[in-house]
Order: structure tokens, then C-alpha cells, then sequence
């Protein structure tokens, strides 16, 4: 078993609703247990086009699959909610991008592992310390990255959603 942490986005269509299935996905696939889910925040978009603001959560999970099929399954859910890439950084209905991975470094296009910029993205740092305040990133602190970090709009939902982890 190793421990891994997804980042989940989305900022088209009924967002947080993909952020769920997102989930619920996760939880029905073999190989994959997911023990933890962050709250989901609103977050003003980062880079790319003028565009809607998104839903960001961190879920942690325990995988029995290698990286690189967890990343395929990880975009064949991202599929099933019609997701599409035309602008880099653009509006999507769901991103699931692999934040780290225990053991495991990777530095492929394909697969960059821990992921090149969480380290600098409130959107993903503060959902992850509200899931693990005693996360780490490539042997930093994530409280002392997101220090570091402009995390002005990154806002938790109000009232407060949590995704479910469906037994
Ligand atoms: N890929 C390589 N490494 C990974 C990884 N660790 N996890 C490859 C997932 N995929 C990885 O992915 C493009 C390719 O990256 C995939 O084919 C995969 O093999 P993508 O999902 O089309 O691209 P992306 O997610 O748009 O790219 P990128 O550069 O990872 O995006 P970022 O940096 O995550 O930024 N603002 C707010 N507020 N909230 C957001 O969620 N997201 C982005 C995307 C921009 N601004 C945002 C948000
Ligand atoms: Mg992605």
C-alpha cells in the first residue's frame, strides 16, 4: 500500500458535483482506497484565461496500482465528465492531477511527480493542510510552502462542504 494525494478542480459546469463523483469514482475502483477528503474551497482562478472562479479540494488516498495506472484511471474519470483541454490553464469541468506520491519521484511530460507547481498554488496547499496538517512536499513543510504562498483566494465554502467517502 502507498499513499498518494490527488488535487481536484473544476470550474465549468456543476462543479462541486464533479468534485464528488470525482470521489465516488475513486472509491469504486480497485485498487484504490480513498481514507481522507479535504473540504472543498472556492478559489479565484490562477493563470490561464479570464475565467470562472473554481472548486478545489485534496483527497488522500491509498493505492495498491503503480503511479501510471492510477494517472490513467485518474483521466478516465476526467473523461467521463466530458472534460476537454483547448487552452492551457483554461475553464474545465474536472482536473485530478497527482500532487505526490510516497517513494515515488517521476520526471516525465507524461508524469511529474510530485507535481511541479502544488508547491506554489494556494488552491492546492491550503486544501491539503485542512485534510493533513502535517503534510510534506519533496521534504518541505506544506504549512511553511504555503507561508510562502498568496493564499488571498482561496476561501472555504460557507457553509462548509465536505465530500463524501462513500463506504
Ligand atoms: N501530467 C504530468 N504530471 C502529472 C501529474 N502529476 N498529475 C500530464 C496529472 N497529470 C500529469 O494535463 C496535461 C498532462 O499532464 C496530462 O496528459 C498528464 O499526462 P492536463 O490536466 O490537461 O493539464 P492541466 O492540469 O491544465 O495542466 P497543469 O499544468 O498541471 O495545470 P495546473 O498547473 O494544475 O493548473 N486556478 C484555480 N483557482 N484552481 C485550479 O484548480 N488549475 C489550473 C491548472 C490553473 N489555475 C487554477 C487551477
Ligand atoms: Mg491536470
Amino acid at each position: 500500500m502507498t499513499a498518494a494525494v490527488i488535487a481536484l478542480g473544476a470550474n465549468l459546469g456543476d462543479a462541486t458535483s464533479a468534485l464528488q463523483g470525482a470521489v465516488d469514482a475513486l472509491t469504486q475502483t480497485v485498487g484504490i482506497t480513498v481514507l481522507a477528503a479535504s473540504p472543498v474551497f472556492e478559489t479565484d482562478p490562477v493563470g490561464g484565461p479570464d475565467q470562472p472562479v473554481y472548486v478545489n479540494a485534496v483527497v488522500l488516498l491509498e493505492i495498491e496500482l503503480e503511479p501510471l495506472a492510477l494517472l490513467r484511471r485518474l483521466n478516465q474519470i476526467e473523461e467521463e465528465w466530458q472534460r476537454t483541454r483547448e487552452v492551457r490553464w483554461g475553464p474545465r469541468t474536472l482536473d485530478l492531477d497527482i500532487i505526490d506520491v510516497a517513494g515515488f519521484t517521476s520526471d516525465t511530460e507524461q508524469l511529474t511527480v510530485p507535481h511541479p507547481r502544488a508547491h506554489q498554488r494556494g488552491f492546492v496547499l491550503v486544501p491539503w493542510l485542512a485534510v493533513d496538517g502535517d503534510a510534506s512536499l519533496g521534504g518541505a513543510k506544506v504549512t511553511d510552502l504555503a507561508r510562502n504562498v498568496d493564499v488571498s483566494g482561496v476561501r472555504k465554502l460557507n457553509p462548509e462542504l465536505r465530500l463524501v467517502i462513500a463506504p
